[in-house]
């Protein structure tokens, strides 16, 4: 285990309650998202939750990356047993879901595969308007594991969802407001202080209807996720029995094309 700080905090403002931003620094690796990551992730959203000085928490990347997916470097060679028994990238990838505070998504640049799914499990979305959503996992062999087989087309619709899963497309910032994945998108060099001004207003309003507000919102969109998200994770799981998974993602790691041999 590395002292590498994967995930940095910084508060902001001067009011009663705050605003914490939570930025993911994997530069290199345009903030894929591997354990230690997520362990120091989950970590900061609980004690920003806990902090009675925070009113809201952003979440946010760099301008080049919000988060490139799940690192596939580290999942790469997986069997399915593994996968199955172990709590593979399943362990700390939800704790976001127990924050009760509003949290933010600041997205500029790529927001793929688990990245764009971290994005989506925030409570809203403000995008620069370099900002790339997409679910791309299907070129690898895979397919979401994340939630967003659920979550997606909760947000755009079926036709758009099984557009971006099934053809890994990815979408523009104006094309994801148009569809209602984010809330709204600004200038990039306007991120920050759009979406800290949103915080801002946000932070002023009394925090237990602040906290109730959100989670009846929740509430609309939970019949039949669950279901729908254990059924796709053992579908995840299970794609580490074939030999394309390992195909797609050795493909990946040695910057080639891959060759599906279809089992
Ligand atoms: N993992 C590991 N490394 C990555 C990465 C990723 N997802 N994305 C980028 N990188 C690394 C690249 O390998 C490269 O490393 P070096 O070669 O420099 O060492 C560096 O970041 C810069 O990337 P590129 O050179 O590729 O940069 P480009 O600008 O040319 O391209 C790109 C940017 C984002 C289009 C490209 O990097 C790309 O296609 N990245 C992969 C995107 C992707 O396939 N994402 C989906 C991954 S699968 C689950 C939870 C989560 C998940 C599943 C289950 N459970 C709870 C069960 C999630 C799965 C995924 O996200």
């Amino acid at each position: 285990m590395s002292n590498e700080v994967l995930v940095t905090c910084e508060l902001h403002g001067a009011g009663a309650r705050r605003t914490m931003v939570l930025r993911l620094n994997r530069p290199k690796q345009l903030n894929a998202l591997n354990s230690e990551l997520m362990d120091q992730l989950g970590a900061a959203l609980l004690a920003a939750d806990g902090d009675a000085a925070v009113g809201c928490i952003v979440l946010t990347g760099s301008d080049k990356a919000f988060a490139a997916g799940a690192d596939i470097a580290a999942m790469a060679r997986k069997t399915c047993a593994e996968a199955m028994a172990e709590p593979f990238i399943t362990r700390n990838w939800e704790t976001i879901r127990q924050v009760r505070k509003p949290v933010i998504a600041a997205v500029a640049g790529f927001a793929l595969g688990g990245g764009c799914e971290l994005a989506m499990m925030c409570d809203f979305i403000i995008a620069a308007d370099t900002a790339k959503f997409g679910q791309p996992e299907i070129k690898i062999g895979i397919i979401p594991g994340a939630g967003g087989t659920q979550r997606l087309p909760r947000a755009v619709g079926k036709s758009k969802a099984m557009d971006m899963v099934l053809t890994a497309r990815m979408m523009d910032a104006a094309e994801a407001e148009r569809a209602g994945l984010v809330s709204r998108v600004v200038a990039a060099d306007k991120l920050m202080e759009e979406v800290l001004a949103a915080a801002e207003a946000i932070n002023v309003l009394s925090p237990a209807s602040v906290a109730l507000a959100k989670a009846c919102v929740n509430k609309s969109f939970q019949g039949g996720l669950d279901d729908g998200v254990d059924y796709e994770r053992r579908v995840f799981h299970s794609l580490f029995a074939t030999e394309d998974q390992k195909e797609g993602m050795a493909a990946f790691l040695e910057k080639r094309k891959p060759e599906w041999r279809l089992r």
